[in-house]
């Protein structure tokens, strides 16, 4: 038995086959700054609830896999200082030791996985990141989604990332990459990041069928929804690209590694461009949200 502490709203949309959308925690603690990040989070859950799903924001407190939050909980972790950021490595260890994590996509799918739960939306996964032929750094994210049947609504991958090489990596391990309603593959804060994405379908059903029949068939993993930012609300690459150069090459310089590098990018950028990155960051958000809320509303029609 694992210590999972299931909402009652979201026990209950489980038990009547309602459509949930989970949710992650490390845009919360680690993506954006308080409290614009535990505004988002409010936001984000209500998007859900207006679109006819419920919200289930996954994290670790003291131990307990907590699968949706209480807004009290959601207000604790936003403000919370030192918070874990907790993958695949290090989930079982954080709630061994009764500690407190925020989840990144790669955990949020495992817990959303056995929560029963096969949506998810986000800001934009982990990727392959720039340099990545010198560092190594790959997300765990990609090799989560190869395993772990979640589909994921993502705005892309950020600009921050190597998305050529990260579209590789994908594709090496069998995980659909979808782009919703286009053919390009989405760049997080720019709707095109100039590379056509290799598939594309352009309804919430299409998503929820294709996710089905993988299961149906004996794949493993999930699928990766790219759907681009809302046009007014976009940042254009041009005027971003000069800025994420600067960011990296501070983290360079600073020796920056790891976990902390996407958190250090997001917060440099978000400082660089005098918050306009964090508008299109929460407008992107909950243009996913409510995507994935109608593609649970699809599977909800048809369970695996
Ligand atoms: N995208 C965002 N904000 C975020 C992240 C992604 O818009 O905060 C987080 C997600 O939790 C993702 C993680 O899983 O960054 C990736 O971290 P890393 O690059 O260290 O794998
Ligand atoms: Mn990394």
């Amino acid at each position: 038995m694992i210590n999972m502490k299931i909402a009652s709203e979201v026990a209950e949309a489980k038990s009547k086959n309602t459509p949930i959308v989970a949710l992650e925690s490390t845009i919360i603690t680690h993506g954006m700054p308080y409290p614009q990040n535990l505004e988002v989070a409010r936001t984000v859950e209500a998007d859900i609830r207006a679109a006819g799903a419920t919200p289930a924001t996954i994290a670790i407190m003291d131990g307990t896999l907590h699968i949706g939050l209480e807004d009290a909980q959601l207000e604790a972790l936003a403000q919370a200082q030192n918070v874990a950021k907790l993958s695949r490595a290090d989930l079982a260890i954080c709630m061994a030791r009764g500690g407190t994590g925020a989840t990144t996509v790669a955990a949020t799918m495992i817990a959303a996985h056995l929560a029963g739960i096969s949506v998810f939306a986000t800001g934009g996964i982990g990727g392959v990141h720039k340099g990545a032929e010198h560092s190594f750094d790959i997300s765990a994210d990609l090799a989560e989604l190869a395993q772990t049947p979640v589909t994921v609504v993502a705005a892309g991958a950020k600009a921050i990332l190597d998305i050529p090489k990260t579209l590789e990596v994908l594709e090496t391990y069998g995980v659909p990459v979808i782009a919703y309603g286009q053919d390009d593959f989405p760049a997080f804060w720019s709707r095109s990041s100039g590379l056509a994405a290799p598939l594309r379908l352009d309804s919430p059903a299409d998503i929820a069928a294709a996710q089905v029949m993988r299961a149906k068939l004996g794949l493993p993993g999930g699928q990766l929804v790219a759907n681009p930012i809302p046009q007014t609300d976009e940042i254009a690459a041009e005027t971003l690209g000069p800025i994420i150069a600067q960011a990296q090459s501070e983290a360079d310089a600073q020796g920056i590694s790891g976990k902390a590098v996407t958190p250090f990018l997001l917060a440099r950028i978000f400082e660089l461009t005098d918050g306009q990155s964090l508008e299109a960051n929460i407008a992107l958000v909950r243009n996913n949200a409510r995507l994935a809320a109608a593609i649970a509303l699809e599977m909800s029609k048809s369970p695996a």
